[in-house]
């Protein structure tokens, strides 16, 4: 267990959980949480022995976005200064979606409680969500008079289509999250109390899995939105010589012929 204050991070048989701790805010970004989160993240991305990356949020939510009280200075009627909106997001927001979209392995999300704003879209940058029953989405930047961001305009539109999207962002209803599912946001719905021992089953069994191979398979995923097929198909040929030069790949192989169970070792 690593020591944060805003922050747990454990790594367990392959799978890091890092878990937003902030339960009094609701799990809300301040300055400290942003710092933490990149640290903890850098850490999945440099440890070999983490195979897989579950977020989820301590207490009765994920996360509900940018903490207002810690901008509250910038609101007073003598305010003295404004907040750079462009800078905030460039150095707190973005560089942890780009970091989570980046990661070559997989990143699961367990939406325990409500995601609302920048937390919202913190769970869209995961590439797999499984939602606790009672959680749900609120895209409540309108609620605050700002434009949704760290991804979501983007992630929204893929997952649930314009129409979809533009209500939920215009609107800022709350998202509950069978509705989510239905509408192709989240993965699976499991009861409340069930959401933990879910989600650490599906780690685990990705952890196991040939984590190279996985890591290429994001990117080609991620890269598929913005090219021709001929470009694409071009990349799966360039990704398939690096997949096809990792031992797991030859021991799936091997596996297969000798009718055993594959050990991949995630290289
Ligand atoms: C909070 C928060 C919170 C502080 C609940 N901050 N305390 C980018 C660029 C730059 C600047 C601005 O932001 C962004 C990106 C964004 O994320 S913008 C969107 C910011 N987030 C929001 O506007 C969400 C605000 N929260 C809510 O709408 C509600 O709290 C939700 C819908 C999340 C949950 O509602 P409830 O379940 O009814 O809980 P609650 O409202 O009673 O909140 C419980 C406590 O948590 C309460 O504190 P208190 O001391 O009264 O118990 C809230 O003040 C606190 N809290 N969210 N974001």
């Amino acid at each position: 267990m690593s020591s944060f204050k805003t922050i747990q991070s454990a790594v367990e048989s392959g799978v890091q959980i890092i878990t937003l701790n902030r339960p009094e805010a609701l799990n809300a970004f301040n300055d400290d949480m942003s710092v933490e989160l990149a640290a903890a993240l850098r850490l999945a991305q440099r440890d070999e022995a983490v195979r897989c990356l579950v977020l989820t949020g301590a207490g009765r939510a994920f996360c509900s976005g940018q903490d207002l009280q810690s901008i509250k200075r910038f609101y007073e009627a003598d305010a003295a200064e404004r907040l750079d909106f462009a800078a905030h997001l460039r150095s707190k927001y973005n560089p942890l979606i780009e970091r989570l979209r980046g990661l070559e392995k997989p990143v699961l999300a367990a939406v325990n409680g409500v995601a609302a704003g920048a937390g919202a879209s913190l769970a869209l940058a995961a590439d797999i969500r499984v939602c606790a029953r009672s959680a749900s989405f609120v895209m409540a930047f309108v609620h605050v008079g700002l434009v949704p961001d760290s991804g979501a305009t983007q992630t929204l539109v893929e997952s649930i289509g314009y129409a979809r999207a533009a209500e939920l962002c215009f609107l800022g209803e709350k998202l509950p999250a069978e509705e989510a599912q239905r509408c192709g946001l989240v993965n699976r719905v499991v009861e409340d109390a069930e959401l933990m021992t879910t989600v650490n089953a599906l780690a685990q069994r990705l952890a196991t899995l040939p984590t190279a191979a996985i890591g290429l398979t994001k990117r080609a995923l991620q890269r598929a939105r913005t090219v021709s097929l001929e470009s694409q198909l071009e990349y799966e040929a360039l990704l398939q010589a690096t997949a096809g030069e990792t031992s797991d790949h030859r021991e799936g192989v091997r596996a297969f012929l000798e009718k055993r169970r594959p050990q991949y070792v995630g290289k």
